[in-house]
């Protein structure tokens, strides 16, 4: 059960919100020998590991359009009217961070700009196993062809009969993802890192995995792949006080608590009442869960901790820097002045985390392992990059020619002085040119 601990001092904070690290050396090992193992023989490498690490002998990891619409058609109405509407709400909530290209008139004659363009071609990784999280299809297909991404390269490892989850093929249809894989693991990463004949290169991958996808993940980025972020076990801290519903505070730590034995759940208060009424509804929800046996090995390791006010509940939070932050506290409007670091922040009672693991509209691949400190979840962003442009008139090079002729010189880069020193030339009208 979750240890409370009480008045804890400064001191001991950084202690108690250290996060086990992963040891990354024997995945290091394995990746690089199945890294190898694609780069020199594509689908074959990538469809023997299939058969090694998912039981399952494919002859080729390209899921047909024909099976993607056949598995999709399994989905009973009810699931698919819910996706439906997860769709749309993620799909509003994304469509609106477009934003409109940045225009600039610095000098006069000196025209600058700035457009958001999409990445071409992106990968997006969707973990198999005892949960298949279609709902990550949603979260990353939906930015992804609201960016304009060309390419939309899915991964997922199949079944024992060799099949993707009907709802995984649902989303991916409705996304408009042409190209599902039937690939897991790190021979999926590396697939998409290199790109074999079936499965198409990307220039970036996104996606939640176990910890051999997020070693993965950044083997690609030695190879010039950029990924979403650096991912690390799911979390929630919740900061409460007697004006939060215990059950409900339960069920939100359990449903973080649900998703791995590593997963990191924390409960923050200034109630000193709070942690033994959440503790008795925890007891009781615990035995009813179906994945008590997981659940109750993440919240074995996890911590209430008593404080003495809301200043310190936002200091440690901040600290922390927590994936999901669920406020149900008197002092919301002040917490929320204070916290500059949380990947996403549910507020009230009625807001469990599951709202936006699902269907609010906000995304749910957020940075865990502290790096809310400076890194954002996904959002439309992650799907583009900016370039910036500019154009400069007469008037333009007689205002900031001078100046960069001098910082050229001054750094001694004289043909940098000569490309604007050439042009202000041509114009006759500067003073003092030679
Ligand atoms: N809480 C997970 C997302 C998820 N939950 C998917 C359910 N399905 C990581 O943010
Ligand atoms: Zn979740």
């Amino acid at each position: 059960m979750m240890q409370l601990i009480a008045y804890p001092p400064r001191s001991e904070w950084s202690e108690l919100l250290k996060r086990p690290a992963a040891s990354a050396q024997s995945l290091e090992r394995a990746v690089e020998e199945v890294f190898t193992a694609v780069r020199e023989n594509g689908d074959q490498a990538v469809c023997d590991f299939t058969r090694q690490f998912d039981g399952v002998s494919l002859e080729s990891p390209v899921l047909p359009e024909t099976e993607i619409s056949r598995l999709a058609e399994l989905v009973p109405g009810h699931l698919r009217d819910a996706i439906d509407l997860a769709y749309e709400n993620i799909r509003q909530f994304h469509e609106a961070q477009k934003t409109p290209a940045v225009r600039v008139q610095t000098r006069p004659g000196v025209d600058c700009w700035q457009e958001k363009k999409p990445i071409d071609k992106v990968g997006i990784y969707i973990p198999g196993g005892t949960a298949p999280l279609f709902s990550t299809v949603l979260m990353l297909a939906i930015p992804a062809a609201i960016a304009g991404c060309r390419e939309v390269v899915l991964c997922s490892p199949p079944d024992q009969a060799g099949n993707l989850h009907p709802a995984i093929c649902y989303a991916a249809r409705k996304c408009g993802v042409r190209t599902v894989c039937r690939a897991g693991g790190i021979q999926a990463i590396a697939a998409m890192t290199y790109g074999t004949r079936e499965i198409p290169a990307v220039y970036k991958i996104f996606g939640p995995g176990n910890q051999y996808v997020t070693q993965a993940k950044q083997r690609a980025v030695r190879e010039g792949v950029a990924i979403d972020m650096p991912a690390g076990p799911s979390e929630v801290l919740v900061a409460a006080d007697d004006s939060a519903n215990p059950a409900y505070i339960a069920a939100d730590l359990l449903s973080q608590a649900e998703h791995g034995r590593d997963s990191q759940v924390l409960l923050l208060t200034d109630d000193a009442e709070l942690p033994g009424a959440v503790r008795r509804e925890l007891e009781t929800m615990l035995r009813e869960l179906p994945r008590r046996e997981i659940a109750s090995d993440a919240i074995d390791n996890s911590r209430m901790i008593l404080l003495e006010s809301s200043g310190e509940i936002a200091e440690m939070i901040n600290q922390y820097a927590p994936e999901h932050l669920i406020i149900c506290h008197r002092q919301e409007e002040f917490l929320l002045r204070e916290i500059r670091n949380a990947g996403s922040v549910f507020l009230g009672n009625l807001t469990p985390e599951s709202a936006g693991d699902y269907a609010s509209g906000t995304n749910h691949t957020l940075p865990t392992n502290g790096y809310a400190r400076q890194y954002s979840g996904v959002n439309l962003d992650s799907f583009t990059k900016a370039i910036t442009y500019q154009r400069l008139s007469d008037r333009g090079v007689r205002e900031i020619g001078p100046a960069i002729i001098t910082m050229a010189e001054a750094e001694g880069l004289s043909a940098h002085a000569l490309a604007m020193k050439l042009r202000v030339a041509d114009l006759h009208e500067i003073p003092n040119k030679k």
